[in-house]
C-alpha cells in the first residue's frame, strides 16, 4: 500500500481522493493565498508524510511552503559530532519538489533539540563553540543550498520577561543559553555573518515567540527583540527577516495596534516579517460545545491574522495542519490540564476542516 502510494507520489501529485474533499466553492488554501500574492504553508514531519496518505494529500493540496517540524534541528541533523544525517530532511525536500512546494529551514542556532554531545562541546569554551557552529552551518547549508532559500538562523534567542510562562533570568535582552555562555553576546551576529558568507543569497531569519499579545510580558519581549534586531542591523549584521512564531494563547488579550506597530518597526529596519508557527491554545475555561470552541478559536486567530497582514506579513505557516498531530496534544507541558484535546489547527483529528481554515482563507485571500 505504502509502496504503491510512494510510487504514485513519485510520478506526480498524490491522488486527490486521499484527502477529504473540499466544498464546491472552496479552493485550496495555497491557491487562495497565491491569488493575493500571499503564501500559505505548514510544518510537516517526514514520518507522517510517509505513513499517512490522507495527511500527505492534504499537505500537498493546501500548502505552498513546508517547514520541517524536527528534521532541520541539530538532534536530527548531527546526532553525533561529525556524523550528519540528512535522510529525513531530504524526504521532506523530495515531497515538496513533487508537489511544487518550497521548503524553509528550521533551525540552525537554538538552545533546544540539541544532541547530547553539543552542550558538552559548547561548554569547552569559545574556540570549540565557534568551530562546532562553523562545522554544522557549513555542512547543512551546503546540503540544502539548492532546495532551501530561507533558514531560521536564530531561533528563540530573546529572553523571556519575568513573570511569563518561562522566564529567563538575564541582565540583557538575550536569552541565557549554552550558545550565549560559550560565545558571549556576539553569537547571533557571528552566526548570521557565517551563514551569509557560506551562502550569500540565502534569506537569514530570526524567529521567536511570545511577541503577539496585548500583555505586559509580550510588550517587554517586543521591545527586547527590537533592541536586539536594531543592534544587529546597526552593526551591519546580515539579517533579512523576522519570523513571528504565533503560538497564540486565547487567555491573553489581543489588540491589533501594538502588534502592527511592532511589525512596522521591523519593516522600517528593512526586514521582512512572516508568521512561522501559528497555532492557538484555548482559554482555561472552554466554551460549552465544539462548534462554539471552534468558532472562538477562528475568531481570535482571524483578528491576529488580519493585523499580521495589515502589518506587512505575506507568508503564514501553521505548526501542522491537524489537531491530531499537534505538539499541543503530545507535550505534557502545553497539553490542557483538563484532558480536553486542543483544537488549535485548521483541521480536526479526523482531518475535517474547521472554522480556523476558513479564517485563514479569509485573511490570506483578502476577503
Ligand atoms: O513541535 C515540535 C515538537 O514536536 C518537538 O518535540 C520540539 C523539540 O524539537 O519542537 C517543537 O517545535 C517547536 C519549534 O521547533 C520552535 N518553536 C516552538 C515549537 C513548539 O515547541
Amino acid at each position: 500500500m505504502i509502496s504503491r502510494r510512494r510510487a504514485l507520489a513519485g510520478l506526480g501529485a498524490l491522488p486527490a481522493c486521499a484527502a477529504p474533499p473540499l466544498g464546491a466553492q472552496e479552493a485550496p488554501l495555497r491557491q487562495v493565498a497565491r491569488a493575493r500574492g500571499h503564501v500559505f504553508g505548514t510544518a510537516v514531519r517526514a514520518d507522517l508524510l510517509a505513513d499517512d496518505a490522507a495527511l500527505a494529500a492534504l499537505v500537498a493540496r493546501e500548502a505552498e511552503l513546508l517547514v520541517p517540524e524536527w528534521e532541520g534541528k541539530w538532534d536530527a541533523l548531527q546526532p553525533e559530532e561529525g556524523r550528519f544525517e540528512f535522510a529525513p530532511l531530504r524526504a521532506i525536500i523530495g515531497f515538496a519538489q513533487r508537489h511544487q512546494q518550497r521548503v524553509r529551514g528550521h533551525a540552525l542556532i537554538w538552545h533546544a533539540a540539541m544532541p547530547p554531545w553539543l552542550p558538552a562541546a559548547l561548554a569547552e569554551g569559545p574556540r570549540r563553540a565557534a568551530a562546532v557552529m562553523e562545522a554544522h552551518l557549513t555542512a547543512v547549508l551546503r546540503e540544502t543550498r539548492e532546495a532551501i532559500r530561507d533558514w531560521d538562523v536564530l531561533n528563540e534567542v530573546i529572553a523571556n520577561p519575568e513573570g511569563s510562562d518561562n522566564p529567563s533570568p538575564t541582565d540583557g535582552d538575550l536569552r541565557p543559553t549554552p550558545w550565549l555562555s560559550a560565545l558571549g553576546p556576539g553569537y547571533p551576529e557571528r552566526a548570521l555573518r557565517l551563514a551569509r558568507q557560506l551562502d550569500p543569497t540565502l534569506r537569514l531569519t530570526l524567529n521567536d515567540y511570545g511577541v503577539e499579545a496585548d500583555t505586559p510580558h509580550a510588550e517587554v519581549k517586543r521591545q527586547r527583540l527590537l533592541r536586539v534586531v536594531r543592534g544587529l542591523v546597526q552593526r551591519g549584521a546580515p539579517l533579512d527577516a523576522v519570523g513571528i512564531q504565533a503560538h497564540l494563547q486565547m487567555r491573553d488579550p489581543f489588540r491589533p495596534e501594538p502588534f502592527i506597530a511592532f511589525l512596522r518597526a521591523l519593516r522600517e529596519l528593512g526586514l521582512a516579517v512572516l508568521v512561522t508557527e501559528l497555532d492557538v491554545r484555548e482559554p482555561d475555561a472552554l466554551a460549552p460545545s465544539l462548534a462554539e470552541r471552534d468558532a472562538a478559536v477562528a475568531e481570535y486567530a482571524g483578528r491576529f491574522l488580519a493585523a499580521a497582514i495589515e502589518g506587512g506579513v505575506r507568508s503564514v505557516l501553521t505548526w501542522g495542519l491537524t489537531d491530531r498531530d499537534s505538539w499541543l496534544v503530545k507535550e505534557p507541558a502545553v497539553a490542557r490540564g483538563d484532558g480536553a484535546a486542543t483544537r488549535g489547527l485548521p483541521y480536526d483529528e479526523a482531518l475535517q476542516p474547521k472554522p480556523l481554515r476558513a479564517a485563514l482563507a479569509r485573511a490570506l485571500g483578502g476577503g
